[in-house]
């Protein structure tokens, strides 16, 4: 049995956590299992891995060893948390993945397309998400909801122009397969918001029972 593999991705505040939580009552209300989790981070070892990954410091953080640790902390969330729950046929809910790693460190810090892909089929073999939802939203937007909540962490210092370039990276990766990406509105009021997502239940619901 092979379950679901769902991820969500987007700029800041796009309202991917919320928007996750909103899901998965739908789809456990429905009786299907789901594993609520999140990158980098997912397991102790790879929350460590974010700590370090998000946390401001005096030692600017080269952008390969960014990127390396973005993958580590993957490789440990696949091993120990994504493949298992798949295995037992759950639907796995995953607040960003590698999309946010083309996005980030491919589009933003602009490192190298192809040493990304080559790391993706390292560390995840064939595994790619079933669907990915891409919540969009202009960048001064998403940044006013992520400000709001105070203290930024080492992204959210980034510049505008940052932003602009990772929000172009998203949509250019849904505008590329559209089988596999369902692109969301996100500046619209969250109920409008749920809405959309309430439209893809029907065809989640079928794809998780399989
Ligand atoms: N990163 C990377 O560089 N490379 C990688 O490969 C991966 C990650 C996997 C992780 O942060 C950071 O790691 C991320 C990229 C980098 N960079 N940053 N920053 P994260 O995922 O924890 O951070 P985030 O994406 O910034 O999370 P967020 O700001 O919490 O955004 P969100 O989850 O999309 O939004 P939210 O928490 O659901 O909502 C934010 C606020 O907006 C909240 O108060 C909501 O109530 C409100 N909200 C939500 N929806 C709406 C609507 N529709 N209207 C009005 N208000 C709303």
């Amino acid at each position: 049995m092979t379950g679901l593999f769902i991820t969500l991705e987007g700029p800041e505040g796009a309202g991917k956590s919320t928007n996750r939580e909103y899901l998965a009552e739908r789809l456990r209300d429905a009786g299907i299992e789901v594993l609520l989790t999140r990158e980098p981070g997912g397991t102790p070892l790879a929350e460590r891995i974010r700590e370090v990954l998000l946390t401001p410091g005096e030692e600017v953080m080269n952008a390969d060893t960014e990127l390396l640790l973005v993958f580590a902390a993957r490789a440990q969330h696949l091993a120990a948390v994504i493949r298992p729950a798949l295995a037992r046929g759950a639907v796995v809910l995953c607040d960003r993945f590698t999309d946010s790693t083309y996005a980030y460190q491919g589009a933003g810090r602009g490192l190298s397309l192809e040493r990304i892909a080559a790391l993706e089929d390292f560390v995840q073999g064939a595994l790619r998400p079933d669907l990915t939802l891409v919540f969009d939203l202009p960048v001064e937007v998403g940044l006013a909801r992520a400000s709001a909540r105070g203290r930024l962490d080492r992204f959210e210092q980034e510049g505008q122009a940052f932003f602009q370039k990772v929000r172009e990276a998203f949509l250019k990766r849904a505008e590329a397969a559209p089988q596999r990406y369902f692109l969301v509105d996100a500046a619209q009021p969250l109920v409008q918001v749920q809405q959309s997502l309430d439209a893809l239940l029907p065809q989640l619901l079928e794809r998780a029972r399989g």
